[in-house]
C-alpha cells in the first residue's frame, strides 16, 4: 500500500531480475484513462529499463476494470507470455457499484493468479477520490505501474528458479 512512508516507485534496482527475453502482457482498462495511461507508461518504462524488449510487451485495452479478468484470462490462453499485468483504476462514486467492481475484479484476478501457469500482477487502483489515484500514478506517492513491472520480473524469476 502506498503511504507517506512507502513510495510505489522506490525499489532496489539491484534486486530486480533482468527481463531480457521475457514477454509481458499488459491488459489496461479505458475507464479513468488519465490514470490508467500513466500507470501503463510507468509499467512499460520500468520493464524496458530492466531489459525487456519493447517489442516483447503486448498491450491490450479493455473497456473497464471489470473486464480485466476476461482480458487477462484471454491473454494467458492466447498469447505466450511470461507474466500478465492487469491495470485499472476504480474511483468511488455515490452507489455501492464501486464495491462490486473492486471485489469482482480483485477476486477474479486472484483466482486467475492461482490457476495460471504464469503470474498475474494486480495493478488495480481502488481509490476514494481522483486525487488519491493521481497520487499513485506518477504523483506524490509514485507510480503503481512501476511497482507492477518490478513485481512481474520478480515473480518470473521466482518461477524460473523454483
Ligand atoms: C461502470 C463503471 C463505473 C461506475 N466506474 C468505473 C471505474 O471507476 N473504473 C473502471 O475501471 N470501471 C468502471 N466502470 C465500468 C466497469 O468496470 C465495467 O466496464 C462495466 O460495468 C461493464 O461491465
Amino acid at each position: 500500500m502506498a503511504s507517506a512512508l512507502h513510495n510505489l516507485s522506490s525499489y532496489d534496482p539491484s534486486k530486480v531480475p533482468d527481463g531480457s527475453g521475457k514477454v509481458i502482457g499488459i491488459v489496461v482498462s479505458e475507464w479513468n484513462e488519465e490514470v490508467t495511461g500513466a500507470l501503463l507508461e510507468g509499467a512499460h518504462n520500468t520493464l524496458v529499463k530492466h531489459g525487456v524488449n519493447a517489442d516483447d510487451i503486448i498491450v491490450k485495452t479493455v473497456p473497464g476494470s471489470f473486464e480485466l479478468v476476461y482480458g487477462a484470462a484471454a491473454m494467458l490462453e492466447l498469447a505466450e507470455v511470461d507474466a500478465v499485468i492487469a491495470i485499472g483504476c476504480v474511483i468511488r462514486g455515490d452507489t455501492p457499484h464501486f464495491d462490486y467492481i473492486c471485489q469482482g475484479t480483485t477476486q477474479g484476478l486472484a483466482e486467475l493468479n492461482c490457476r495460471a501457469e504464469v503470474p498475474v500482477i494486480y495493478g488495480l487502483l481502488t481509490c476514494n477520490t481522483m486525487q488519491q489515484a493521481l497520487d499513485r500514478c506518477g504523483g506524490a506517492l509514485g507510480n503503481k505501474g512501476d511497482e507492477c513491472a518490478v513485481t512481474a520480473l520478480k515473480m518470473i524469476d521466482f518461477m524460473d528458479t523454483i
